[in-house]
């Protein structure tokens, strides 16, 4: 491609495309940009974090990601989107999108994702193969983070699509990821993670239906992010404790994040509501990344308060 990278946001791209493009930003706007591989995945694929930054030192920082579940293509789109907005568009971005560091990991799990394109379209864990060999792949990447690992809503058998694990952190991308964020300089604000599907806001706590301490906060300020939403989009969004509003579930990185001390820390459910549910056409990837976006403009006013 003569503008030096294949990503658009008319069709769903597979890993080398997204890598490829989040490379050329990089080297395309060395002030701002850089991509860092902060760990392999089980089949050996890189895990790739783009950061952009003005470099001032009284930013504050937030961690974004796509893809810990495999089948969920609008999350990659999504995050992806995000990237391109406030790279190609730094220097006419508002102050509150320039008074923040951003890392985006746009597919925590890669293997699963290539996975999608090539073998079982609806694959949900990541890629490992049992010891034993006779048992069944993958782990459930959103059951295997260590607050409250292997309670509620989560399984231990191989099989299932929320098998935990055999213990937190035991794979190399809920690892690598939790060890960006710990040995990070950075002191996060806010952590968001985009799945799909069902269009909610969610907030910890996922183990059980318990709400933290300031929780209030994180309701009225998922409650404004779904306002723009809306009014950019139309995409309604419901806000509350995923535990409430969902279904208990243990292990999860928006309750490891919300552990770690990030106050804001959200898992987002984009669209649908359930008509195509994980296969959403193409012609949603932009409707549904630009009402995203208002949120997240919505987000990063509240940190710059
Ligand atoms: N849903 C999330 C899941 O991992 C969730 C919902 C989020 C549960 C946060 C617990 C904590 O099951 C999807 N679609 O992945
Ligand atoms: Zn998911």
């Amino acid at each position: 491609d003569r503008r030096g990278h294949r990503m658009n946001w008319k069709q769903y791209h597979r890993l080398e495309d997204i890598y490829g493009f989040m490379d050329y930003l990089a080297k395309t706007y060395p002030a701002i940009v850089s991509v860092n591989t902060i760990g392999k995945s089980y089949e050996g694929r890189d895990l790739k974090v783009l950061r952009i930054s003005d470099g001032k030192a009284t930013n504050k920082a937030v961690f974004i990601d796509g893809g810990i579940h495999a089948r969920e293509w609008i999350s990659p789109a999504t995050v992806t989107y995000f990237i391109n907005q406030f790279a190609e568009n730094f220097d006419v971005e508002s102050d509150d999108i320039k008074n923040i560091d951003w890392y985006f990991l746009p597919v925590v799990n890669p293997d699963g994702y290539e996975f999608t394109h090539e073998g079982d379209r609806l694959w949900r864990k990541n890629r490992r193969i049992p010891l034993t060999g006779r048992a069944c792949s993958g782990i459930d990447l959103n059951r295997n983070f260590g607050y409250r690992w292997g309670g509620k809503g989560t399984s231990s058998n191989p099989c299932s699509d929320i098998y935990r694990g055999t213990r937190a952190f035991s794979e190399p991308e809920s690892k690598a990821l939790s060890e960006f964020i710990t040995k990070s300089a950075a002191k996060f604000s806010a952590y968001l993670t985009y799945h799909s599907y069902g269009q909610y806001l969610l907030y910890p706590w996922g183990y059980d239906n318990v709400v933290p301490p300031d929780y209030k906060d994180l309701n009225i300020v998922g409650q404004r992010m779904a306002e723009a939403i809306a009014g950019t989009s139309g995409y309604k969004y419901q806000v509350g404790s995923s535990s409430k509003l969902l279904y208990p579930a243990a292990g999860g990185s928006d309750d490891w994040a919300k552990a770690q001390g990030i106050k804001y820390a959200y898992t987002i459910e984009l669209s649908d509501t359930g008509r195509y549910g994980f296969v959403l056409p193409t012609t949603f990837i932009e409707p549904v990344a630009k009402g995203s976006l208002a949120g997240l403009r919505v987000l990063a006013a509240q940190i710059n308060k």
